[in-house]
């Protein structure tokens, strides 16, 4: 059975993913997934890329918001505002039950692996999901109003703030959680989703092992483009590009990922002239279902030909 391993952070990986599952046997997937986004809130250990890939292959996501459950109540977060709690990080009820329950656990011994497999099992979900780590690392941002934790940039501040490095706190002394190396290793395929570059792939490839397992498995190593028409999908990857005086094109994107990748599947009407790196092209926006199983299978086709 040929291995597939994607890279993923954030709900534009999440899609992907989700594509990947329907048409590969459920033994045949691997999701490695950024936890620099991973922060301590109100005491609890909150993992968001972890959560929307778990909900969104649970069939839980609500998929309009991109992130948390589809029909959540809120009463916890009323709750807290009347006690003068803290409400830029909104946590519906469902959702708090995972935050309890996973931290709970954690403080029990378990690992984050561990904890993240017991919740993908309860929920009968067959992908294998691994966190890049099971040691925390933190992504965070140096910018005009000062250095922020990723959670106060993205939700807080929503982005605003002008960005001039991002730094990933621990992912120098980070192991790669059980599993993700010998996965890259033995990998037929390894995808990299059109996660944020910066902000959801970089931590990953920031674990020093993990990266020199990419830089040592004999797959080829495809990247799907996070940009249409120069434009992001969602969320800051376009705006960030221009902070770190990047032109907002794929040539940026792949120069990004030099040495790295062997290949870049970009959309139908766009365009790279990176050397060196095989280009395919599809469209890659992906609102339904059959759009993820789409892109999924280009990516797929992509490094199945290189490996041919
Ligand atoms: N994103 C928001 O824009 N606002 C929120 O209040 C918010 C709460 C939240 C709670 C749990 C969770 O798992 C994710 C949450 N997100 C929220 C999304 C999250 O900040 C980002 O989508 C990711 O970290 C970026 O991939």
């Amino acid at each position: 059975m040929s291995q597939v391993v994607v890279l993923t952070g954030g709900v534009g990986g999440a899609k992907l993913v989700l594509g990947l599952s329907q048409i590969l046997s459920a033994d045949s997937l691997t999701a490695i997934v950024n936890t620099g986004d991973d922060f301590r809130h109100l005491g609890l250990h909150v993992s968001p890329d972890i959560d929307t890939l778990l909900y969104t292959l649970a069939g839980k996501a609500n998929a309009a918001q991109g992130w948390g459950r589809e029909g959540e109540s809120w009463a916890f977060m009323a709750a807290l505002r009347e006690l003068g709690g803290p409400d830029w990080f909104a946590l519906g009820d469902g959702d708090m039950a995972l935050h309890v329950w996973r931290s709970y656990l954690l403080a029990q011994g378990q690992s984050l692996s561990q904890v993240t497999a017991s919740f993908a099992a309860r929920w009968g979900i067959a992908t294998r999901i691994l966190p890049m780590s099971d040691q925390p690392v933190a992504t965070m941002l140096e910018t005009d109003r000062g250095r922020l934790e990723f959670q106060r940039y993205f939700v807080e501040q929503r982005c605003e703030p002008t960005v001039r490095s991002i730094l990933f706190e621990g992912a120098a002394q980070a192991a790669p959680a059980p599993g993700v190396v010998d996965a890259i290793l033995s990998a037929d395929s390894i995808l990299i989703a059109p996660s944020n570059p910066f902000l959801s792939v970089d931590p990953l490839l920031a674990v020093p092992a993990l990266r020199s397992a990419l830089q040592q498995t004999a797959a080829p190593i495809v990247a799907v483009s996070p940009l249409i028409g120069g434009k992001a999908v969602k969320g800051p990857t376009a705006k960030l590009m221009g902070e770190l005086n990047m032109a907002v094109d794929n040539d940026s994107i792949a120069r990004h990922y030099t040495g790295l990748i062997d290949a870049m599947l970009i959309d139908s009407g766009d365009r790279c002239d990176a050397p060196d790196i095989a280009i395919a092209h599809c469209a890659t926006l992906m609102t339904t279902l059959s759009d993820k199983m789409r892109v999924a299978q280009a990516a797929i086709d992509l490094a199945g030909g290189l490996r041919a």
